[in-house]
């Protein structure tokens, strides 16, 4: 199947999928999951062609997993990254490692430093485990920066860490004290906001 194809329904599933279920009046439920005949339909009614192959060839070469499909074959949800209020989804709560990365661009770094990490308009922060899906997702926004987040402690103070099916981490927040800019010459953590980061 054709590569732009792919990316432009893996783009729109994206949209009705976390975002904007009505625009095309899609009802998700609250974990997040549509009829794939519903679905079909109703992107249909707005001019969008979709069949069963195509969504299940975007979902297959989706990189990040980003949707699931159930097992009897007859829903699809995107596995995180939510927006849309119709959508709560009960992800698992798990105890971090002790070390998660999220990646950022130059631009928000003074509004982190003041504010810590925020939701914004998702329904949480997202984590990886490892520094180069943190500068890949960085690049999306500009220069990307890695933070480092001290994550067991956070959770050993109380905060919640949720492991989506796709294995990105998912927090509420990340206090300023918790985060560790990396510096990317030396791969290394660069002195600004350690101190505060190991109290
Ligand atoms: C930043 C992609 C200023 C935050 C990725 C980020 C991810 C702040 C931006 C998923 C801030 C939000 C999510 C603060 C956070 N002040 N800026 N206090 N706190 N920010 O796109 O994490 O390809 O909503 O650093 O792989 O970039 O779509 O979140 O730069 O998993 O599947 O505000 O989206 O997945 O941007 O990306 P986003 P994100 P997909």
């Amino acid at each position: 199947m054709n590569t732009e194809r792919l990316n432009e329904t893996s783009k729109f599933l994206s949209y009705v999928l976390r975002h904007e279920p009505h625009a095309i009046d899609l009802e998700l439920d609250s974990e997040g999951w549509a009829d794939i005949e519903c679905l079909i339909a109703s992107a249909a009614k707005y001019g969008r062609s979709l069949d069963r192959a195509l969504i299940q060839a975007a979902v297959r070469n989706s990189d990040k997993k980003r949707f699931s499909i159930s097992n009897d074959g007859l829903r699809i949800r995107a596995a995180q990254g939510h927006s849309t209020s119709s959508v709560r989804i009960q992800h698992i709560e798990k105890e971090p490692p002790e070390f998660l990365y999220h990646g950022t661009t130059t631009r928000f770094l003074t509004s982190i430093r003041q504010q810590g990490l925020i939701a914004g308009s998702r329904h949480h922060v997202h984590l990886s485990t490892d520094k180069p899906t943190a500068i890949a997702v960085g690049q999306r926004h500009g220069q990307p920066v890695v933070l480092r987040i001290f994550a067991l402690r956070m959770y050993q103070q109380g905060f919640k860490f949720f492991k989506a099916e796709n294995g990105v981490w998912l927090t509420a927040e990340v206090p300023t004290n918790s985060i560790v800019e990396e510096d990317q010459a030396t791969n290394s953590s660069s002195d600004r906001e350690t101190a505060s980061a190991k109290t």
